[in-house]
């Protein structure tokens, strides 16, 4: 099994600050955040990412869009926010678990680079 940083976070073994937490997931402020307001949403599960995903975990995935959207909420930006997620190096996966990039804050230009 995979131990990367956000398993550790969790583990409280690394400090974060965490913005919510339950039984599937949890989130941190990012640390090199891109915005504003940059928080990292994240399954207590391992999963690599969504290019990793199955059926089976279609629950899960809908539950952190629900959640980003209910901490973009509470932080003030419900009406303006982005959800992103990086499969695979080559798209500027840094971290090999499945992670939301959930940014606002700013004016957010289309394409994304
Ligand atoms: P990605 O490149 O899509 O895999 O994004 C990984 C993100 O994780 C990146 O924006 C920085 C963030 N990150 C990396 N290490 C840490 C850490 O130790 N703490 C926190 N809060 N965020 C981290």
């Amino acid at each position: 099994m995979p131990d990367t940083i956000f398993h550790r976070i969790l583990r409280r073994e690394v400090p974060a600050t965490f913005l919510h937490e339950d039984d599937l997931c949890f989130v941190i402020k990012d640390v090199h955040p891109q915005a504003p307001f940059h928080a990292l949403v994240i399954p207590k599960a391992t999963l690599e990412s969504v290019g990793t995903a199955t059926d089976a975990d279609a629950a899960l995935l809908g539950h952190l869009l629900v959640v980003a959207r209910k901490v973009a909420t509470a932080a003030g930006y419900g009406h303006a926010f982005r959800v992103v997620t990086n499969a695979g190096a080559g798209a500027g996966q840094s971290v090999p678990q499945l992670h939301l990039h959930l940014l606002a804050g700013r004016p957010l230009s289309w394409p994304p680079g």
